[in-house]
């Protein structure tokens, strides 16, 4: 984890924002009205826009949820875990590109917040989660289900605020949905003692902000931006290196433009699925450690990287110290904390994504009226043979048991890219984003910076939430599900039909994976039972655990079935679905760099290593 002090999320950097005029304006002359601070946080969450909470109540928070009882546009979604409530926060915000909202009570409540909020934070999601806390006298004292949430949540946060004054709460919820959505975004806690709940107190939603230390810098300089462009037309191997920030600043149609007016191969990492066609031909596909060789190679042997919303994390750069040798660096983020902390940026763009590509555009379009254009030919033979000698693919094993890559990639060609896919963490994940085709920004939701098993389930019934007219599939495996497939009670008793297909191999096939190629294949306890290959129990079942839930569970372990069982899984729209893809227990993941090694030493198979220089 990096220091919190790297990360400035919209802190000190960002200039002064013009002090509010000194008289009001009659809009700013707002009514006031009396009520119970609790009554003043719902209103308040009624005014930030806020429809849906994801909660589980408990004595410090609940005064505020007998207000909520009564909220005609607020609803309220009772979980099963407040992990599973942080991450339906997650998921409600990828699918509408709002704060995603959860509620939890203090202490234990609180702390089952940590894991989601930390997601948040690696994957930059905007959420505001609001915690009851003990009553201010109690605090500091030890008291029942007293945490210090605020010095917990200090580094795994964007922002938090420990309320005691129910008069602070309007402006406090108001500055935490702003914070949360605003430059690059990120979660934002609220903790609020019970007592400033329920006091009395005078309800003004206020009219305007004054946070002099915050505004984040999204409009690039442009002297950086004509660099950038200069230097993609002087370049002979560049490559785009497109991040989620350019799916958080909704920056797609932008990208295409450019990469369509530049011709620069692209390449969209794990955060970034979908913000560029996959059908593209200029789409080299994922990078990094499960990236396909030609992404990987484009990285490697390119004299410029144009990073996009991306952070040069060690997932995709490999041993940091020989990543892409000979290549200059534009490196464009709305944080400038990201900008050269991993790899020295020789262009430094601060600004949001979505300005700075379509200012690029305008400055390519000026350079090439001007007559200066890049030559690319030779790099696209040298990307297309890789692309053709090295496609991503995988062998169906010969004991006639079913491959987890054809499930998920038949469950994109039938399902289509209209849907959303969320993953879980492990060999599924990165099959789910090898072998899905992606075509739409926000279809591929997944924990990418923390890699949270269980992140999936609870995740994708928020976005079925955000988004009810869309198709969800949770891609999930069988240790992840077992980690918050409690959140099927609610996904079925809140009427969210949400389809779950767990590519079940019986065992933590990731860390499995990595016993098999770093541990000689000792497998120590990675084996779930899930799918034992010779007994006949499975611990446990899951269609009939789906059926213990309220919701409709099948069983697919036949290749000739699988097409017939997606099919029948897409037709129930009255209630969630859990398919159990029985698999393959020994598919690996491949392309692969080992870990702490260079990409130069990406294998496409086992002990298969591409060869980059063939010219033929
Ligand atoms: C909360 C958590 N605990 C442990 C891990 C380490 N880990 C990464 S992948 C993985 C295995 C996941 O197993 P499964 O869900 O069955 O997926 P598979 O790899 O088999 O597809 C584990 C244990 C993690 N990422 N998250
Ligand atoms: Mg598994």
């Amino acid at each position: 984890m990096r220091a919190p002090s790297n990360r400035t999320r919209g802190g000190g950097f960002f200039v002064a924002q013009a002090p509010p005029d000194d008289e009001p304006s009659p809009k700013d002359l707002v009514m006031t009205e009396r009520m119970t601070g609790a009554q003043s946080l719902i209103r308040s969450l009624e005014h930030a826009g806020a429809d849906v909470v994801f909660g589980i109540p408990g004595g410090a928070i609940l005064p505020a949820y007998d207000p909520l009882y009564d909220s005609a546009s607020v609803r309220h979604i009772l979980m099963r875990h407040e992990q599973g409530a942080g991450h339906a926060a997650e998921g409600y915000a990828y699918a509408t590109g709002r704060p995603g909202v959860c509620m939890a009570t203090s202490g234990p409540g609180a702390t089952n917040l940590v894991t989601p909020l930390t997601d948040a934070h690696m994957d930059s999601v905007p959420m505001v989660a609001i915690t009851g806390q003990v009553a201010t006298p109690l605090i500091g004292t030890d008291g029942f289900q007293e945490a210090d949430i605020c010095g917990i949540t200090m580094p795994i946060t964007k922002h938090n605020y420990l309320v005691k004054n129910a008069e602070d709460i309007p402006r406090t919820i108001a500055e935490a949905f702003h914070i949360a959505s605003s430059g690059r975004p990120g979660p934002v806690l609220v903790d609020i003692a019970k007592d400033a709940l329920q006091a009395a107190t005078e309800f003004a939603w206020p009219q305007r902000l004054d946070m002099p230390g915050y505004r984040p810098v999204t409009k690039p300089h442009g002297k950086q931006v004509r660099e950038a462009a200069r230097m993609i037309a002087e370049a002979r191997r560049p490559v785009f290196y497109v991040g989620g920030g350019v799916l958080r600043s909704g920056a797609h149609q932008e990208l295409r433009v450019l990469a369509e007016l530049t011709g620069v191969p692209v390449t969209t990492t794990l955060m970034a699925r979908g913000v560029f066609p996959d059908s593209h031909p200029q789409n080299l596909g994922m990078p990094g450690m499960h990236g396909t060789v030609a992404a990987v190679g484009s990285l490697q042997k390119a004299d410029l990287i144009v990073a996009l919303g991306a952070r040069f994390d060690d997932r995709v750069t490999g041993r940091l110290d020989s990543f892409a040798p000979g290549a200059k660096i534009v490196h464009a983020d709305i944080d400038p904390a990201e900008i050269s902390k991993n790899r020295h940026a020789d262009v430094p763009i601060v600004g949001d994504c979505r300005e700075v590509i379509a200012d690029l555009v305008v400055a390519v379009r000026n350079d090439q009226s001007a007559g200066r254009q890049g030559d690319y030919a030779a790099w696209w033979a040298q990307l297309d043979r890789l692309r053709d000698v090295y496609p991503t693919g995988y062998e169906d094993a010969d004991d006639g048991t079913l491959s987890p890559q054809k499930v998920i990639q038949r469950l994109g060609e039938i399902v289509g890219p209209d849907a959303a896919y969320v993953a879980g963490v492990g060999q599924h994940q990165m099959w789910a984003a090898q072998f899905i085709g992606y075509e739409k920004p926000g279809t591929f939701i997944n924990s990418g910076g923390l890699g949270t098993m269980g992140f999936s389930v609870p995740a994708a019934l928020g976005a079925k939430v955000g988004d009810p007219s869309r198709t969800v599939w949770a891609v999930d495996g069988d240790g992840c599900f077992q980690m918050t497939n409690q959140e099927l009670a609610t996904a079925a008793i809140e009427g969210i039909p949400i389809k779950v297909a767990v590519v079940n191999n019986g065992n933590l096939g990731m860390v499995r994976q990595w016993q098999t190629l770093f541990y000689e294949g000792r497998y120590s306890n990675t084996d779930l039972q899930t799918a034992p290959r010779d007994a006949k129990v499975r611990v446990p079942d899951f269609p009939r655990l789906a059926e213990a839930y309220g919701c409709v569970g099948l069983r697919c372990e036949r290749a000739e079935d699988v097409d017939a069982t997606i099919e029948k899984a897409m037709a129930v729209d009255d209630a969630p679905v859990v398919v159990d893809f029985s698999v393959n227990h020994d598919a690996m993941v491949w392309p692969m760099v080992g870990p702490g090694i260079s990409n130069d030493n990406i294998q496409y198979a086992r002990d298969m290593a591409p060869d980059w220089d063939d010219e033929d």
